[in-house]
């Protein structure tokens, strides 16, 4: 139980092994990367101590492989394996296989996994335990409906709009919004089709809609010795096909009160389920303040770092210590709020259609300076693969104010290039300078609403052009470095492309 670590092996690829690798060798814990074929040259291979191929590129026959994971572990003498987010990182059948091959699995018990994986079996738990859930029904037993006409009948009691989600679902898939009852009959049959395809279970149960909610989660930490703390919040609206694009700590729309009943609430979830590491509880907030647990995530986010800028707290450390069976090194009062950050998601996409855009990264300036946060996945010359998620960093940055981190951000921003793909980097500035996010007021339906203003194509010579001139200037000054930087028009160039919408300076006046 309480063996300390000494290696741990990273199944995992990208931003997030890299984040892991960082903590660990700052704790002086020696790191193991596995890699499928496509990775051979990827970011985390290079950032770890020892590296090991585990098939190829498809996820399915190498990072989901947890015989291969669990052979390379036995190979390299690791201690214990970090799942990282995605991947295996919430099978408990990976968490059983780690505890019966004798490896720290560093997360939550299998137990806890379980319990928070089934959505029905959670919510049931959870109205037991006195967490607030959404008005509905889970059906018969907790199993779900009889018939169409059945899951009918309550959802005429519940009162339309209703919800209807796979009990075995989560983030969204074979979910149904239903505002009519003449709708009903297809839009049960179509959540269950749904559900059995992509979970192989047509368990369906029904919640009240709630229109225009904010996601705000609370983020946990268990240690095996019964404390359960929360490290506040974090707002998570501003998502477009149940992919987060933005987040950030505090809430806006979180006053002092309520963080403390949403994080008490957290707590008593958390401590339910005997949870032990990082967690993260979702949570509806609707417009007039009531909020309801959705489900437990459990394990470290993608958007942790928000609340390690807010807490000063670094989460990975903290799962390591928990995992080898220390104690939480602070008390709920030892923690507050200390201003705000941001995450913007940097992606490799199609910035109108939100599709993939694979290719090689030709240019590369990622920002910096204080407060400036990127955990990247990447570097000049790597490929963004058809194969895993098109993320290319996650930029983060911290003000003393909301309004400090937001100017910030479009200055971090404005600094950014990306050569040789699609990115969403002009989406984020346009965010930046839109009033409703600059003043807090914004839902889930955020980008819907105002897609007109943030869903613009690249002008010619705008944003597209900026890139280009930046990559060809980064080439010059790579090329011939002495020269480029003393010859005053080769400046004066350089000068107009470090920030976005700033003045071409051709010398001239
Ligand atoms: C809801 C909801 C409204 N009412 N449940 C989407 C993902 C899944 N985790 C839960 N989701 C929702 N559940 C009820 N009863 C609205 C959403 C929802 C949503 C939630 C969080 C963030 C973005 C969202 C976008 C659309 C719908």
């Amino acid at each position: 139980m309480s063996r300390p670590i000494r290696k741990v092996l990273i199944a995992n690829r990208g931003e997030i092994a890299v984040r892991v690798m960082r903590a660990c060798r700052e704790l002086g814990i020696a790191t193991v990367a596995v890699y499928s074929d496509a990775d051979r040259a990827a970011l985390h291979v290079r950032h770890a101590d020892e590296a090991y191929p585990i098939g190829p590129p498809p996820a399915r026959e190498s990072y989901l492989v947890i015989d291969k994971i669990l052979d390379v572990a036995r190979r390299a003498g690791a201690d214990a394996i970090h799942p990282g987010y995605g991947f295996l990182s919430e099978k408990a059948e990976f968490a059983r296989a780690c505890d019966a091959a004798g490896v720290t699995f560093i997360g939550p018990p299998a137990d806890a996994i379980d319990a928070m994986g089934d959505k029905t079996r959670a919510r049931a738990k959870m109205m037991a335990a006195g967490v607030p859930v959404v008005p509905g029904d889970n059906g018969t037993d907790g199993r779900g409906f009889a018939s169409a006409e059945v899951a009918l009948e309550s959802a005429r009691k519940i009162g339309f709009p209703v919800m209807l989600k796979a009990s075995a679902g989560g983030g969204g898939k074979g979910m149904r919004l239903v505002d009519d009852e003449k709708k009903f009959g297809a839009a049960y049959q179509g959540a269950q089709r749904e559900a059995k395809a992509a979970f192989g279970d047509d368990t369906v149960y029904l919640e009240k809609a709630v229109v225009r909610p904010r996601h705000v989660e609370i983020q946990v930490f268990g240690d095996m010795h019964g404390n359960v703390v929360y490290l506040f919040e974090r707002d998570c609206s501003i998502q477009r096909r149940h992919q987060k694009v933005i987040e950030e700590a505090p809430s806006p729309a979180v006053t002092p009160d309520l963080r403390r009943s949403m994080g008490e609430v957290a707590v008593r979830a958390a401590a339910a389920v005997k949870y032990v590491g990082a967690g993260t509880c979702e949570f509806l907030l609707s417009e007039n303040g009531d909020f309801y647990f959705l489900e437990m995530n459990t394990r470290l986010q993608v958007e942790h770092p928000v609340t390690e800028m807010i807490t000063q707290r670094d989460l990975v450390r903290l799962q390591i210590a928990v995992a080898q069976g220390e104690r939480l090194p602070f008390t709920q009062d030892e923690l507050r709020v200390s201003g705000a950050a941001i995450e913007c998601r940097v992606y490799a996409e199609d910035p109108i259609k939100f599709l993939p855009s694979p290719g090689r990264i030709t240019a590369l300036r990622q920002p910096a300076g204080p407060f400036v946060r990127d955990d990247s996945g990447v570097y000049e010359g790597a490929e963004i693969s058809v194969f895993y998620d098109p993320m290319i960093s996650k930029l983060v940055v911290w003000g003393a104010t909301r309004e400090e981190a937001i100017d910030r951000m479009a200055r971090a921003l404005g600094e950014y290039r990306v050569g040789g793909i699609k990115t969403n980097l002009a989406f984020h500035r346009r965010v930046m300078r839109n009033r409703a996010f600059r003043e807090g007021v914004y839902s889930t339906a955020f980008i819907e609403q105002h897609k007109a203003e943030l869903l613009v194509p690249l002008e010619p010579d705008g944003d597209a052009f900026d890139d280009a001139l930046a990559a060809a200037v980064i080439h010059a000054v790579e090329a011939e470095p002495a020269q480029s930087l003393a010859a005053p028009s080769a400046a004066g160039v350089e000068r107009s492309a470090w920030q976005t919408g700033s003045r071409i300076f051709t010398g001239d006046s």
